[in-house]
Parts: structure tokens; sequence; C-alpha cells
């Protein structure tokens, strides 16, 4: 490639190319050219804000060095790419991460302290991106991280939503959603305004003959909608290795608005028709764990699956290579359903557009993509009517029927006789309207299934997908058990316990290879250690405590014991048992004598998350715990004995101030629900003990770290069916301790017990069907259990640091090794450093 340029041109870009500051100076130096000339400031006028873009631009120039140097490395040397398909990236604050990972966070602290400004201050300055509602999406962000720091050529696919995640007030109690208008200054993202994909929607199918004579069908008329794509770069660590996260936004086709409607008078129609084109990636879906069935989401989804499977295919072209290849050199992840269509996609490109035959097309569909399941609740399975389908993508709903058709043919011959096995495993539910099952559909079309903890992994092949392991065989599915990066969940979000463990195992390594933690375990019994270990807590407890002071007003203990339960509001994560549990605290403490109160172990419980804006429940359980913090904070009785905490708006970055400053953090679904979590892995990587039921990756972490390091409580998952049954069918008699727990809501303690009918009724009338009542006492004795243990701080201490030296299977970098290996089948490409 190189010599198709001419030696003294390339040798004047080459004694010109840009180079990348390394030391204090040239960080400075930087980062004032752009103060005064991006920004047109001057050392007069360069507030926070202003210091914060012009550090951001310094840093991304370093990266987009690294970034195309990647880009080039990955070309020239034609390996295997993978391609991460989610709808939701929650990617948090990018520049302390950034200066992370190039290792010259240390150098910026300086050099922004020479010109006048604490570095935390700057950091702070930054609007998380906030593209997702919660574990799914974070994944995907620690993934990308894994991926680059792992050296992979891989790339993430995405879109570029005008409005992420809602911000949440809480106002009287109540949340209130504000929109995320995050785009206002974002220097992270790179537009590609030559980089355009046009997408096609709605339409008719013609059939023709061919010059070959053969039937083709044509997908003709519809509308025509942009993607234009916005590069996002991510940086390994500690490695030049800096992969692409690729970003769709929608346009109206033909620019800003359609000319010949606008001159010939029709203004109005001409801007409508472009509102309506960006209205596409407009704003993020505020469900997590739901689907609505939307005209507008499935929309987005073919949008950002189409633009994406063109620029994959375009790049591959350009290898000149024979279509067989196709899976030699790319592989393809779903994160969950979301992304399905993009097998309907590639089979139409393969058979319309390239004119390849049906079977070959389908093995190399098949071959190419893999499937993640995230969860079994019903109500998140995607299903879309036939008829909107048909609709929006009559090309691609008659592909779904052939491979409907041939799958079933498959299955009848395995099956012979079986009707109601067809039935269940159609890709089509004979429902009323009919139905297209994504999940089966991505099944179909992918050579792997795989769940996200090993209960999960399990789960799906005896209930959900238990046909499709009769039909495919047991080595179709697998297990991938989560992982998070310990760069941006320890290294960054506890810079002084990553340095207190690099000095007891050997410097940073272990941020590569977590499993490193394990020299940890000798120092357990070196008390100076386990002193500097509770004091390091113990100050990220006071760094949460000014935080909760300048948000709520409330003043909290920083030595009282900080139990913390934040993630998405769901009646199947059981806030609600944690706020009954805390009326049941509140109770217990009216009711001792003075002397008795004085033995009680001080306790903050903080809940923080959003509740979907539709999820009325979700909305009540905020409302409950707010209600119940008004009251038991302002009891003198009580004083520092309990205190609630709702922390409003919980994102990535509020995370990172929560996760150190946790002693025991609950994780306390019903069992059989939670697909894993990984909120429980950043709290143990970050000291702190958890209480949580035998559900997702809990039990993976018990395995890991010991069960007499973790509170496990409640009724197992193989026992929730016969539990819920005998609700609805026997007598349902409510646990005696939560009764009077009911009894005092009702009689209006905590206000209006209008409000907190409903969830009261859940478990009263409504079968309980998270099994509440069935876990209440266990999970109260649990509590007292959590107190006792507390109040001997050497031995808590040392759970503590045994958890964290053994907590190195959790790294996102297992789990992309184990994708790699299992199911993408590609190699990283090594950087020579
Ligand atoms: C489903 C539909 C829409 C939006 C989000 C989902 C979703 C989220 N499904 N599963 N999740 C969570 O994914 C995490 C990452 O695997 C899991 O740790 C968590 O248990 C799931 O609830």
């Amino acid at each position: 490639v190189e010599a198709s340029i001419p030696e003294p041109q390339r040798e004047a870009w080459k004694r010109n190319q840009v180079q990348s500051f390394g030391d204090k100076d040239g960080f400075e130096r930087e980062m004032v050219r752009h103060v005064e000339t991006t920004l047109a400031r001057s050392m007069f006028n360069c507030d926070e804000s202003a210091a914060y873009s012009a550090t951001s631009l310094a840093f991304r120039d370093r990266l987009i060095t690294d970034w195309n140097k990647t880009q080039q490395r990955q070309t020239f040397n034609d390996t295997k790419r993978v391609y991460y398909l989610s709808l939701e990236f929650l990617m948090g604050r990018a520049l302390d991460n950034a200066m992370l990972n190039v290792g010259l966070k240390d150098t910026a602290k300086a050099g922004l302290a020479d010109l006048g400004f604490r570095i935390e201050d700057i950091i702070s300055q930054e609007h998380d991106a906030a593209l997702g509602n919660g574990g799914l999406g974070r994944l995907a962000a620690c993934f990308l991280d894994s991926l680059a720091s792992l050296n992979y050529p891989a790339w993430g696919y995405g879109l570029r939503y005008r409005y992420g995640i809602f911000k949440q007030e809480i106002i009287d109690g109540y949340q209130v959603e504000v929109p995320d208008y995050w785009l206002d200054f974002n220097p992270w993202e790179f537009p590609r305004h030559d980089v355009t994909v046009d997408i096609q929607f709605f339409g008719h199918v013609n059939k023709v003959t061919n010059d070959a004579g053969k039937s083709v069908c044509i997908w003709e008329g519809g509308e025509i909608v942009q993607a234009v794509a916005y590069d996002v770069p991510i940086p390994g660590y500690d490695t030049p290795t800096t992969n692409n996260l690729r970003l769709w936004s929608s346009k109206a086709s033909g620019g800003e608005f359609d000319f010949q409607k606008f001159n010939s008078g029709d203004y109005e129609s001409s801007v409508a028709d472009q509102q309506r084109a960006e209205t596409i990636s407009a704003v993020l879906y505020p469900n997590d764990n739901l689907e609505r069935g939307k005209e507008l989401r499935l929309k987005q989804q073919y949008f950002w699956v189409a633009a994406s499977l063109y620029d994959i295919v375009r790049r591959f072209k350009k290898s000149k290579r024979p279509w067989t290849e196709f899976p030699d050199q790319v592989a393809i992840q779903l994160n969950d359903t979301h992304p399905t269509l993009a097998i309907v996609e590639l089979q139409r490109i393969l058979i319309d557009i390239e004119g390849l035959e049906w079977d070959l097309a389908w093995d190399i569909v098949r071959e190419t993509f893999g499937y993640t399941n995230h969860t079994v609740l019903p109500e998140a399975l995607e299903k879309w009517p036939v008829s909107l389908v048909q609709h929006l993508l009559p090309r691609h709903l008659q592909i779904i029927y052939d491979i409907n058709l041939y799958f079933l043919q498959q299955v009848e011959k395995a099956f012979p006789d079986d009707g109601d096995m067809l039935r269940r495993v159609s890709i089509i539910e004979e429902s009323q309207p009919k139905m297209v099952r994504m999940a089966f559909l991505a099944i179909v079309g992918s050579h792997k299934v795989n769940g996200v903890a090993e209960l999960h992994s399990d789960l799906i092949k005896t209930t959900i997908f238990k046909d499709f392991v009769q039909i495919y065989g047991p080595d179709k599915f697998t297990n991938v058990t989560n992982g998070i990066t310990p760069r941006r969940w320890l290294h960054q979000a506890n810079p002084r316990l990553s340095e207190l463990i690099a000095s007891k195992v050997g410097g940073n390594d272990f941020l590569k290879d977590l499993t490193l933690l394990n020299r940890l375990e000798k120092h357990v019994k070196d008390a100076k250690f386990r002193r500097e270990w509770a004091e390091i807590k113990y100050a990220n407890k006071v760094r949460l405590a000014k935080h909760i002071k300048t948000t709520t007003g409330i003043t909290v203990n920083p030595a009282a014991l900080f139990d913390v339960q934040v993630k998405r509001i769901h009646e199947y994560k059981r806030q609600q048992l944690n706020i009954f549990g805390v009326i049941h605290r509140y109770l217990s403490i009216k009711a001792m004598s003075p002397p008795e109160r004085k033995k009680q172990l001080p306790r903050v419980v903080v809940f923080g998350g959003k509740a979907a804006p539709g999820y009325w429940m979700a909305k009540q359980i905020i409302h409950l715990i707010n209600a119940v913090g008004a009251v038991v904070n302002e009891d003198e009785d009580v004083g520092d004995l309990l205190k609630v905490i709702f922390l409003e708006d919980y994102n990535v970055s509020k995370a990172e101030i929560i996760c150190p400053a946790s002693d025991i953090s609950q994780h306390i679904s019903t069992a059989g629900t939670e697909a894993s979590g990984t909120s429980n892995m950043k709290f143990v990587l970050n000291g702190g003990l958890i209480i949580g039921t035998c559900d997702g990756a809990n039990i993976e972490i018990t395995r890991e770290i010991g069960e007499s390091n973790i509170f496990l409580f409640g009724n197992l998952a193989e026992d929730v069916e016969d539990l819920r049954h005998a609700h609805t069918h026997g007598s349902h008699s409510i646990d005696a301790k939560l009764d009077k727990v009911f009894a005092e809501i009702e009689k209006g303690t905590f206000g209006s017990v209008d409000d907190f009918r409903g969830m009261i009724a859940a478990v009263r009338q409504h079968g309980d069907y998270y099994l509440v009542s069935d876990d209440f006492n266990s999970y109260i004795e649990t509590h007292d259990l959590v107190d006792a243990a507390y109040r001997n701080q050497d031995e808590w201490v040392s759970k503590c640091i045994l958890s964290v030296a053994r907590m190195g299977f959790f790294t996102s970098d297992r789990c992309i090794n184990e994708y790699a290996e299992s199911i993408w089948n590609i190699e990283p490409l090594y950087t020579g450093k």
C-alpha cells in the first residue's frame, strides 16, 4: 500500500507526523494550544469547563494517533475481526479512563496543577455518556475495554441517541424524568460525514426474472433514511491498541431537507420529513428487562443493523476474498435479541444482492453470528407482530418465513409426528395477532448461544430454549459468565485501594491479569496491611458521606455500616424486600429501651436506581423508600442508628463513588430471575461484602470467595415454581414480621396509605410472584448475622481481603478470552509493545 505513494511525498508525510505528548511539558503545551486556538480562550477566561474541554482534546489527539495505527495494522494484517452489536453502550465518563489507560494521569495531574486546576474538578466536569439502561449496556462497555486491552481486532456498533437515559430527579419523594441532552459538547466522538448509508423502509417486493433466467426478489419503493457514522475511540489499557465504537445517527436523506419540496413552497412537509428521519436515533428506550413492541423501536433496530452490516460487508469486499471466507474474516455477536434482524439482513444481502444460493448463504450466516441471551423474564422476550414487520420490512418478512420453513422441515424430519414440537419452536407464533419470536430466530441463525452465568445458562437450556437443545444438541449452548473491567471498577474508581494492592502483589500487572490478586491472601494476617485497608474503606465512606450531604442535605456517620442497593428498580430485583426490611429494623429500634439502643450497630441504608417511566410499581417502590427515609431520618429515638438515603440519578460516575464506599451491598433478586448481575462483582472487588440470594453470578462468586465470606439467604431457584403454585392454589399465609410491617404502613406512619396499597396487595392478594413473604424471615435473620459479623472488625476486614484476593475470575478480560476462543475464533493482534 505504501508503495503507491511516491517516495518524496511519503517522506514529507513522515517528517510531519503528529508527535504525541509523553510528558508534563508536552501535555501543558497541547492543553494551552487547545484553550487558545480550538476554544479561542485564554488564561483569563479558562474556567473548569474549558479546562476539561482542552484536556480532553489533548488526550483525544493522542488516542487518534493510536487509533489510526490500530486500524492500519488490522487492515494490513487482514485478520478476523469481531463486531459487537449492542443497542446500549453505557460508557460513563471518558477522560479519566483515557488518562489511566494511556498511563498519563499523573502527568496530566501535575500539568493541570501548574496551570491552576485540580484534576478531580476537571474530571467531574464531564457529562456521562449514558447510552444504556443498566447491566446490559455496561457489560458492552466493559467488553470494549477488554477487547482493546487484549489487542483483539474489534468494533462496537450502536446508535448515537440524541437523548440517553433520562436524568432522574426526586421531587416530593417521587421520580421525575428530565431529558438527558448530552451532545452539547462531546470531544470524544468524530463525526464521519463521509461515511453514510442509505437505509430503506416500507415499500414492496417485486419478483422478476433476471438475464440468467433466475427469479430474483427486488425490494423497492418506500422511504430512505440516511445513517451517518460517529466514531468513538476506545483505548486499551497499557497498549497502543485503540479500537473503534461506531454509532449511527439518522438524518433525512438528501441533506437537511428536501429542496424540491422546499422550493415548491412545501416548507412544512420538508421539515417534517427531516424531523421524522431524525426521530429514529433521537431517544434510548428507557426500559430495562422489558420490551414494549413499539414501531419506532423496530425502526431503530433495523436502521442500526442495516447500516452496520453494510459497513461490515463493504470492509470485507475490499479484501476481494470469496464469500465462503466471510466467516473466517467476520464474527458478529448479538447482544441479546435486539440486533436479530442482522441475521435476516445478511441473508438478504447474500441472496438478493450478491446472488448466492440460499443454502450457501445460510451456512455463511449461521457461521458468522453468535447470540447472547441476558434474561429469562417473559416480559423482556422480544416478539414483533408479523403485520408490523410486513409493513416496515416486507422482504425481510419473506426471508423470515423461508428461514422458518426450512427450519421446521428439518425439525419434522428429526421429530416426525410431533406436531406440538413444531408449534412450540416455530419462529412464527400462531397467536392473534401472529408474532415473530426474535429469540428463536436468533438461535436458528447463530452457531452458538450463550447465557451470562452458570445458573442462567442452565436455566435457558431447561426452560425457554429446552426444545432447541433437543433439536441442535447441547453443544450449541454454552455459558460465558459475565465480568467487569478492573481498570474502571478498581483502578479508576478506587485509586488508593488499587495502589495498596499493587504494593502487595508486585505492581500493576494485576490490572491485566486479575488472578494475580490471589497474592493478597498471604498478607491477610498482616495487621498493618489490614489497618491500611480499613483506613482506605473509611476514607471512601467519608467521600460518599460528603456526596450524600451535598445532594440530600442529610448527615450520615461514616463509622456506621454502609448498606447499599443500587441498580435499576424492578420488582424482581426486590427493592421492596429491602425497604420492608428497613421498616422492620425501624420498628425494632423503636421498641427498644434506651440502653438497648446503645448496643445497636448504626446503619446507613443507601438506595439508588431509575424506574422505567411507565413502570408504576417501580415508581411506588421509590416513593416508599423516600417516604420511609423522611420519617426515619427525622426520628430522634433513632438518631444515627438508622438512616435511609435515596441517591438521585444513579449512573456510572456515581457508581464509581458508591462501590468503593460500601460495607455490604444487596443482590437479592428472586432466585432464577437475575441472569447474572455485574454490580455484585464491582462491590466485592472494592472490598465490600454482599448479602444475596442464590441467583445469577452470586453463586459463582460464592464458589470463588468461599461460603463464609458471603451472606446468602432465601429460597432456591428450583423451588420457585412450586412456591408460586402454592400461593395461587393453596392458602397463602404472610410472614408474621412482614405482616407487622404492612400494618405500620397501613397505619399511615409513612404518609398516605393509598400510594402503597398496590405494593402490599402484590404480596397479600396477587400471589406474591416475587416471593417477598417467603424470603422475608430468612432475609431479616441474615441481616442480624451481618450486624454480628461487622462488630468483629478484624474478622470483617479479613473476609473483605480474602474475597478480593479470590475475585480474579470476574474480570471481563477472562470473558472476552472465552468468547474469542469458543465463539468467535479470533486471535489478538500483537502490537510489539
Ligand atoms: C432486556 C431488554 C431490554 C433492555 C435490557 C434487557 C436486559 C438487561 N436483559 N438482561 N439484562 C441484564 O443484563 C446483564 C448483563 O448480562 C445481566 O447481568 C443482568 O442480570 C440482566 O438483567
